[in-house]
């Protein structure tokens, strides 16, 4: 195929992790869960308020820590598509690449994106810190995060399509 020369796009993305604390009120422990885990924690890769990105991001890979069982997640969005498509209201569908877990630690994260194939765009690989107890410069911050019962950590990304070939070019502006 040929490149729309002197053409970029950019798509931006939020990925990260939320985590929150298990306790008797708002969070309790799941039955099953094992009693050294002291938090519930989610990794996502999505678009900004929820835009859809599943036109030019086909699939996540999100590799966790070994010490969790199947610590390699992978998640097509074709595969999200397809449970989106029996719910009633948009408001139900799933936006994002999601993993939820539970656990006791904090590690990296990497998370691997994978292109829609007319992309010709290779994979690219991105790392994330999960964050389970609050951070921040200054005990204030720490604190507002405290009182949010939420830890997040979250990161704002834009990804550059540089000179696409047409064909992709069209799927991106088409959605
Ligand atoms: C630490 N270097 O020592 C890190 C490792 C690993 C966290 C943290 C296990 C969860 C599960 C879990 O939370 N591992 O057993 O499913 O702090």
């Amino acid at each position: 195929g040929k490149r729309m020369k002197g053409v970029q796009i950019f798509r931006p993305f939020i990925y990260g992790t939320t985590a929150r604390p298990f306790n008797d009120t708002d969070n309790p422990k799941p039955p099953g869960v094992p009693a050294d885990h002291t938090h519930s924690w989610q990794v996502f890769v999505k678009g900004i308020e929820d835009t859809d990105i599943f036109y030019w991001l086909r699939r996540v890979q999100f590799k966790l820590h070994e010490s969790i069982p199947n610590h390699l997640r992978t998640i097509d969005a074709e595969s999200i598509m397809k449970e989106n498509s029996g719910k009633k209201s948009p408001s139900q569908q799933q936006r994002a690449f999601v993993v939820s877990e539970t656990g006791w630690g904090e590690f990296e994260i990497t998370i691997k994106l994978y292109y829609d194939s007319r992309s010709g765009e290779k994979p690219q690989t991105l790392y994330h810190h999960l964050r389970l107890h609050p951070y921040g410069r200054t005990e204030a911050e720490k604190e507002a995060m405290r009182n949010g019962g939420e830890v997040i950590a979250w990161t704002y990304e834009e990804q550059l399509f540089n000179e696409p070939f047409e064909e992709f070019y069209h799927v991106l502006t088409t959605g």
